[in-house]
């Protein structure tokens, strides 16, 4: 007896429909299926894991054996909402470009991965941060179409020792390594800063809030964000 006949021969069958309607989803609600990715790259420079949920909450264990990058990343969790677990490990005795490149590179593949199909998404995002004297605009496109502009540094910042291990220029690198792994089209202009530190933090801040309105999910946005129909 299939279904419909036996719905048909037992009209009692409408006591299993529910009185209430189902709760209503959030439209705030993550979708199904989980935005998240776990990847793992070794090369004969670093080894490198992450560990990324986009609908977290900004938690955050960072080590990559550069204490000040590890700073930044868990300002880049705190600030995007994610939740963010890196273990890396690198021939940082050499220099940290090789693992600080590495972990930009995983971390950016781990966001495309976790975005999936874009479906839903806001797409684009910009944020306006100060810390202290620094003040940092960052806009992102999540679009697919890697690109990134970034302008502003004050002179001399590329050539800035910031803890033991990171030298400024690392962050244009980061950026880009990040960006073109993730898909991501990142403008990224420091208006004002003096502090090297401050620059560079104001930079992570700005693109964490960035990041955070463009992967946010709008209940008004029906599929792909895109006349073309697929990002
Ligand atoms: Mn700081």
């Amino acid at each position: 007896m299939t279904k419909e006949t036996e719905q048909a021969a037992n009209p009692d069958q409408d006591v299993r429909v529910p009185r209430t309607a189902p709760p209503a989803v959030s439209p705030t609600a993550p979708p199904a299926a989980s935005r998240t990715a776990h990847l793992r790259r070794s090369t004969h420079e670093s080894t490198v894991e992450v560990e990324l949920n986009l609908d977290g909450r900004g938690d955050s264990q960072i080590s990559t054996g550069v204490r000040f990058y590890d700073h930044m990343l868990a300002s880049l969790a705190k600030h995007s909402l994610f939740d963010l677990r890196i273990q890396a490990t690198g021939d940082v005795d050499v220099d940290a470009h090789h693992t600080v490149e590495d972990v930009a590179i995983v971390l950016g593949d781990a966001f495309n991965e976790a975005l999936g199909d874009k479906r839903g998404i806001s797409r684009f995002g910009d944020a306006t941060v100060p810390l202290d004297e620094a003040l940092v605009q960052a806009v992102v496109d999540v679009a697919g179409r890697p690109y990134v502009v970034h302008t502003g540094e004050p002179e001399g910042q590329a050539y800035v020792m910031i803890g033991d291990r990171y030298v400024g220029s690392l962050t244009r690198h980061v950026l880009e390594s990040f960006a073109h792994h993730g898909g991501i089209a990142l403008h990224v202009r420091v208006l004002s800063g003096r502090d090297p530190h401050h620059v560079v933090e104001a930079q992570f801040k700005a693109v964490a809030r960035a990041l955070r309105a463009a992967v946010a999910l709008d209940p008004r946005v029906k599929g792909i964000p895109s006349a073309k129909g697929s990002l």
